[in-house]
């Protein structure tokens, strides 16, 4: 009986951004095939010899690296993908790029790697067809027909029945793969519906590349630390599988792939908060609880997941009590979660945690955030401060870092309209 999981449960180093160290990566893999991951795709879009100097072989200490990264991936049982993009520069007719591109592949396989993938993604439009790409698939495929072989198409997201994507798959052997992100480049959600219509017009399952948490480009300003949301539990039985793209922020991704990785064993049982909770007390111990004020107003992201949901909760109370007439419940509500902030913030300052250097944009706002808050409090107690309280939320306005929900906002302008 087939099992009820992904055949292909994975990341991809997929991003724009500083590429993870060898150390980092192994890091990660070991924490993720730990969890039942079983696929790595090496796509680092910054390294030049992946992407912008596709034509170029790898040096030998860069090669050694990554022969022994492809043997640490199987000694955990994770197919080591090592993905080439040359679609910025590829000629279609040219020959010479066709033997570049050879022994660029052989050069990798001769480190006893056998999963490749082939990237057309992000490159211009004009004069390239999904002909060409499947030609380009195809001379590899036949060259080298003991490979698995996964294509990156130009056009990698939409309705799935788009002429580009539906003459790409027909040209494609049946054995080579075909990534997809859904129905945007970053997806809400992945439906069986949307996967059936991609196979019906391809002729392929697609095997998803998860652009979550990936937070590079204009996501810039966002952290995507919250769970994997709205992937339908079915989706294993309609797909090759799904690889999650991480964020350049090496121990914040953590978090999120860790959720990916619980979805990808067991679809079916899934449980985002339970799993996001489990999560946080691999990575943080007996100081989770001292974390989550923070990680919970950094699960911004195209998954539209709630945003901070203990602040929404007790402003959301505390303004019921408010406009009910009880000011002194509505003020115990409001300190109550204040006195989680501060402890939150000491657990910042003090914590040697290494994902809060990764999170210091964010960390810097939450600070001037707990301030206002304060403020907020005080102006609400029959203390005027509405001044430095006006100035700091100009300050917290100004900056592009995402923290908070309008919750926040309507709070402080509540607090602005006591006793004006
Ligand atoms: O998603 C794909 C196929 N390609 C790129 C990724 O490399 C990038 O990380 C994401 C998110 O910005 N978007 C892309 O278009």
């Amino acid at each position: 009986m087939r099992e009820k999981t992904f055949e292909r449960r994975g990341f991809l180093e997929g991003f724009y951004g500083r590429p993870w160290t060898d150390a980092q990566r192994r890091d990660m893999i070991a924490l993720l095939a730990a969890k039942g991951m079983n696929v790595y795709a090496y796509a680092a879009k910054d390294d030049p010899y992946h992407r912008d100097e596709w034509e170029k072989l790898y040096p030998p200490e860069a090669l050694a690296q990554l022969g022994s990264l492809a043997a640490f991936c199987k000694g955990k049982g994770v197919d080591f993908m090592y993905c080439t993009a040359p679609g910025l520069s590829f000629e279609y007719d040219n020959q010479e790029h066709y033997r570049l591109l050879r022994a660029k592949v052989e050069q990798v396989m001769a480190l006893g790697v056998t999963s490749f993938g082939l990237f057309f993604d992000d490159i211009p439009k004009d004069r390239q067809s999904p002909e060409d790409h499947a030609k380009v698939a195809n001379v590899l495929y036949k060259a080298y027909p003991n490979i698995s072989l996964t294509v990156c198409p130009m056009v990698y997201h939409g309705k799935g029945d788009e002429d580009y994507i539906k003459r790409l798959g027909r040209a494609l052997p049946k054995k080579v793969d075909i990534f997809w992100t859904g129905r945007n480049i970053c997806s809400q959600e992945f439906t069986i519906e949307e996967a059936k219509r991609f196979r019906k017009n391809t002729k392929h399952k697609p095997l998803y590349w998860d652009n979550y948490p990936v937070n590079d480009a204009e996501m810039y300003h966002e952290m995507h630390l919250g769970p994997i949301v709205n992937r339908e539990a079915g989706l294993y039985k309609h797909s090759r599988g799904i690889l999650f793209n991480a964020m350049e922020y090496f121990e914040c991704s953590k978090l999120p792939l860790l959720t990916c990785a619980d979805y990808l064993r067991d679809p079916e049982n899934y449980d985002p908060e339970w799993s996001w909770t489990q999560a946080l007390n691999a990575l943080f111990g007996q100081d989770a609880l001292r974390m989550i004020p923070l990680a919970e107003q950094c699960r911004t992201s195209c998954l539209r997941t709630s945003v901070g949901p203990q602040m929404m909760e007790a402003l959301e109370s505390a303004a019921m009590a408010y406009r009910a007439g009880e000011l002194l419940k509505a003020l115990g509500l409001l300190s109550n979660y204040f006195d989680r902030m501060e402890d939150c913030r000491a657990f910042l300052a003090e914590s040697g945690h290494p994902m809060i250097p990764e999170l210091a944009k964010w960390v810097k706002k939450y600070n001037l955030c707990c301030e206002i808050f304060e403020l907020a409090l005080m102006q609400m107690t029959g203390n005027p401060v509405r001044e430095e309280l006006k100035a700091k939320m100009e300050t917290y306005s100004d900056s592009a870092t995402v923290l908070t929900e309008f919750g926040f906002r309507v709070f402080v302008e509540t607090a602005l309209g006591v006793g004006a």
